[in-house]
């Protein structure tokens, strides 16, 4: 039994270590183009197209700015790319039919929607948000080519979710909690997640945000904006 289990485990570390390398692959590519992708992880509900429309949001200056685009992804359906798009924010839905993660292929399969990388050069886009299927375990093991991996926890989710899905947050390039309207109407303990994240990963800064007040948004969308002008800095 130990020897069947451990042939298992090791065809999941060959397909992990192949989605790495092609991962890495797609994140050099990018970067050497002056793209910036930004990747999105968090339950279903947690906010994720709501930061984007957030982050994408006139008022912010980031989409005036920069030229930019949606990679959705989901089990099913078009409602995302749908919402984004009545919004005026251009949009490709992936559909993974089942499958809870991106991996590397398939946000080349949404890009190549955009019409990216396209040529060598510059690319035709500055920043694109690859919004992962609503989950908290999958996304964190399978690399989708981002080079931001920003993971969301939303108030009402608890604060206890860093204990209970480490890998999800001790990876991330970011922690977002987002729905910070909620906070002081529920039991959150903010200073108990920032204690369990800080234990975690010790690096990655954490913004507290609102889609509905607009809290934090600012501060998040000048982080990214410095994201992409290094970004397009070091493109060659
Ligand atoms: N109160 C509040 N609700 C929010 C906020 N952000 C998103 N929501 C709501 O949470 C629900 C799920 O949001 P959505 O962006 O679709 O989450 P996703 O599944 O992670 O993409 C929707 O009903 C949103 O209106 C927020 O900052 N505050
Ligand atoms: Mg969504």
């Amino acid at each position: 039994v130990s020897e069947a289990s451990g042939r298992i485990i090791d065809v999941k570390a060959a397909i992990l270590g192949d989605n790495d390398r092609a991962a890495a692959s797609l994140r050099a590519e990018l970067a050497a183009r002056g793209l910036l992708l930004v990747g999105l992880r968090g339950s279903p509900g947690s906010g994720k197209t709501s930061l984007i429309e957030a982050l994408l949001a006139p008022s912010l200056g980031l989409s005036a700015r920069r030229r930019s685009a949606v990679v959705e992804a989901d089990l099913e359906s078009r409602v995302d790319a749908d919402r984004l798009e009545a919004r005026g924010i251009r949009a490709v839905q992936l559909r993974t039919g089942g499958f809870c993660h991106l991996d590397a292929a398939m946000t080349a399969a949404g890009l190549a929607e955009l019409g990216l990388p396209g040529p060598p050069g510059k690319a035709e886009l500055d920043l694109v948000f690859l919004e992962n299927v609503g989950n908290l375990v999958c996304t964190a093991q399978v690399d989708p080519g981002a080079a931001l991996d920003l993971a969301l926890l939303s108030v009402p989710e608890g604060e206890d979710k860093p204990l209970k899905y480490p890998l999800a947050f001790a990876r991330a390039d970011a922690v977002i909690l987002t729905k910070a309207d909620y906070l002081g109407f529920g039991d959150f303990n903010l200073d108990r997640f920032v204690a369990d994240l800080g234990s975690l990963n010790a690096s990655a800064p954490l913004f507290v945000v609102s889609a509905r007040t607009g809290e934090g948004m600012a501060r998040l969308a000048a982080w990214i904006e410095g994201k992409l002008e290094a970004t397009l800095a070091g493109a060659g």
